[in-house]
C-alpha cells in the first residue's frame, strides 16, 4: 500500500478569535499530522496497542476502540489480529473522522469483515463481551463528572482477564514540576515545527475541552471500579498510557 503524504496542520497558524476546539472537517483533514506532531510517543503507543491487543484478545470476543478518530489504534490492532478473524468496533462521534476511517479501511484487505465503525457518543455506546477496550486520548474529552460512569460501563462490558488501555494527557500534583513539564512539552512542539502562536492558540482552544487529570486520579478510579490491576506502561512528558486488567 502506498502512503499518501499527510496534509499538514496549520489550523492555529494565523491569529484567530478565541473558540473551543472541535473535531470537525478541518481537524479531521490534518489529524494524522496533528497528532503525530502533538503527542510525544504517539507512534510507539499505537504500535504497542497492537501488541497488547494480540496478547489479551480472546477468540469470539470484541475489541472496542472508543474515540477512534481515523483508526490509528484500530488498524494497528487489525494488522496484528486479522488472521484470527477478530471483531473490532471503532466508535467516534465525529462523522468527519469516521468518513476518513472508512476510506482508509477500503485499503486494508479483509478490514471490511473485521472492523465495524459506529458514529456514536461513547458515553451511551453499548459495550459487551470485550477482551480489549482502547481509550487512546479520548477519556480526556469526556466531562470529568461523567468519567467514572463511563469506566464502570466499560468494566461491566469486559470479560474477566480483559485489558483496558487508557492513554491521556496528564498533570503533575507538584505545581513546580507541572509547569516545568508543560514548558518542556511546548519546546517539544516547537521542535516539531509549531510556532509559539500556534502553540498558544491551540492551548487556549483546548482549555475547556481537554481536561487532564493526575495519574493518581486515574489509578484511584480504575481500582475503585473493580479492576484487579493497574499500571502506567508508557510516559513521555505529560502524556501517559495506562493498562488495567479486569
Ligand atoms: C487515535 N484514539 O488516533 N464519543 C465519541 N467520540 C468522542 C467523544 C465521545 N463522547 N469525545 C471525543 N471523541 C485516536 C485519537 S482523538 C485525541 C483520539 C486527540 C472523539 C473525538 O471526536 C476524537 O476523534 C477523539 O475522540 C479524540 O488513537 O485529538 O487528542
Amino acid at each position: 500500500m502506498t502512503k499518501k503524504p499527510q496534509a499538514k496542520d496549520h489550523i492555529f497558524a494565523k491569529n484567530m478569535l478565541p473558540g473551543d476546539f472541535i473535531f470537525d472537517e478541518k481537524v479531521a483533514g490534518v489529524f494524522e499530522d496533528m497528532i503525530n506532531r502533538s503527542v510525544p510517543g504517539y507512534s510507539t503507543i499505537i504500535a504497542m496497542i497492537g501488541v497488547l491487543a494480540e496478547r489479551y484478545y480472546r477468540k469470539d470476543s470484541i475489541i472496542y476502540d472508543l474515540g477512534c478518530s481515523l483508526g490509528g489504534a484500530t488498524f494497528s490492532v487489525f494488522e496484528r489480529l486479522k488472521d484470527q478473524g477478530c471483531s473490532i468496533i471503532a466508535i467516534d462521534n465525529s462523522i468527519a473522522m469516521l468518513e476518513r476511517l472508512v476510506t482508509k479501511q477500503q485499503k486494508f484487505e479483509g478490514a471490511h469483515y473485521c472492523i465495524e465503525s459506529r458514529c456514536e457518543n461513547i458515553q451511551v455506546a453499548q459495550i459487551e463481551n470485550a477482551s480489549v477496550v482502547i481509550l487512546n486520548f479520548t477519556l480526556q474529552f469526556v466531562p470529568l463528572a461523567d468519567r467514572a460512569a463511563l469506566i464502570e460501563k466499560v468494566f461491566k462490558g469486559m470479560n474477566s482477564g480483559g485489558v483496558l488501555i487508557i492513554s491521556e494527557k496528564i498533570i503533575s500534583p507538584d505545581n513546580h514540576l507541572n509547569e516545568l513539564i508543560i514548558e518542556l512539552y511546548h519546546q517539544f512542539k516547537e521542535n516539531m515545527g509549531y510556532s509559539k502562536l500556534e502553540i498558544s492558540q491551540k492551548r487556549s482552544a483546548l482549555e475547556n475541552v481537554l481536561i487532564p487529570e493526575t495519574l493518581d486520579s486515574h489509578r484511584a478510579r480504575i481500582l475503585q471500579t473493580g479492576f484487579s490491576s493497574f499500571e502506567v506502561w508508557f510516559q513521555s512528558l505529560n502524556f501517559a498510557s495506562m493498562i488495567a486488567i479486569k
